[in-house]
């Protein structure tokens, strides 16, 4: 009986560390105009807890985010971005 439990927990383990939740969004940014915006687009998103990376693509008008959505979700990234000065939209 003891053995078995061991057993499953061990199993578990290795799984609970590869389950960390990842959720990934791609933003639509406006007012982004010259190369500094995607930098303060990209600081106001990775200053929102749970973001893992933010990728701003300046030509494509858009910020692809990686965030754990236990701890952040859209609104919050995009009111992050609006904050700033860029009010974004999820991406269709
Ligand atoms: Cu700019």
């Amino acid at each position: 009986m003891r053995k078995m439990l061991v057993t499953v927990l061990l199993a578990a383990l290795p799984l609970a560390t590869v389950a960390a939740p990842v959720t990934t969004v791609v933003l639509d940014v406006q007012n982004m105009t010259c190369e500094l915006c995607p930098i303060r687009v990209r600081k106001s998103l990775d200053k929102v807890a749970g973001v893992a990376d933010t990728r701003v693509d300046f030509a494509a008008k858009t910020a692809t985010v990686r965030f754990d959505p236990d701890r952040a979700n859209v609104a919050a990234l995009i009111a992050a971005t609006t904050n700033a000065g860029y009010p974004s939209s999820p991406h269709h």
